[in-house]
């Protein structure tokens, strides 16, 4: 087979191909920025994918990590797959060493993916009852995950406990949704649930989930529900308006 030709090179640091307002590439982004590793990191247009990211990316999807290996290029595709394969290779782990804990944790990971694709139902919701379903449902989802904190979490700050793992790596950029999405509602988005509100605020500040976005994230964000014409996108939209006034 013809070798893909990129436009750009792969050294010896992997480039992490992404999407600005992608959740999965920031979980890659903060596993990278934790481990201290150096990387490019090209952004491409998702809705006009380049045809060199077409021939290598076998489901079409960021993130993809490319890794050199002698005279290849290995293009590396699930951000959970990439995730492990980070920790299995660069220092410090941020997955727990013990087998079962390791486990355990992965199953978190898959929980966040879940969590992801909720958010998504909610802020595509075409108007208030299916909004309000989703919202339902990710309190749900989101008072299982409280239950999870209380019972393994310790004293925190984080998913295990005192140490950052790729759990963490994990929710942060679902819990970013959260925090462009509330303002724009009467209520708050997932309420009562104090163990989650502490891990939120602990992972806002984490700088390495800081830096896994550009500063006008919030904006292109909202942006991106806006041009959806979903009731989250009206919302966003008749709040413009009146500050506008
Ligand atoms: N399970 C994948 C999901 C990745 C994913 O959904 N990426 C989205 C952007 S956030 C994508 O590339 N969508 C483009 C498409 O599916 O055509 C992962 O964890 O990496």
């Amino acid at each position: 087979m013809k070798p893909v030709e990129l436009p750009f090179a792969v050294g010896d640091a992997p480039v992490l191909v992404s999407h600005a307002l992608c959740p999965y590439v920031q979980r890659a982004q903060i596993v990278l920025s934790e481990k201290r590793v150096p990387h490019q990191r090209i952004d491409i247009d998702l809705a006009d994918k380049p045809l060199w990211f077409r021939a290598l990316s076998p489901l079409g999807q960021t993130p993809m990590l490319l890794q050199r290996d002698g005279a290849a290029v290995v293009p590396l595709f699930e951000s959970a797959v990439i995730c492990d394969f980070l920790d299995e290779t660069q220092a410090p782990a941020l997955h727990p060493a013990a087998p079962l804990a390791r486990a355990r944790h992965r199953g978190w990971v898959e929980f966040a993916s879940a969590l992801l694709n909720q958010i998504g139902v909610l802020y595509s919701a075409p108007d208030e009852a299916a909004f309000e379903t989703a919202r339902t449902k990710l309190q749900d989802r989101c008072a299982t995950l409280e239950a999870e904190l209380a019972a393994h979490a310790g004293a925190g700050p984080w998913f295990g406990g005192a140490a950052f793992s790729i759990v963490d790596a994990a929710f942060a950029p679902a819990f970013r949704y959260v925090e462009v999405i509330e303002p724009v509602l009467d209520a708050p988005l997932v309420a009562g649930l104090p163990r989650l509100a502490a891990w939120r605020e602990a992972l806002a500040a984490r700088p390495s989930v800081r830096a896994a976005v550009a500063a006008d994230y919030p904006e292109r964000l909202r942006d991106f529900i806006v041009r959806r014409g979903s009731w989250l996108g009206r919302r966003f939209g008749a709040v413009a308006l009146n500050a506008g006034r």
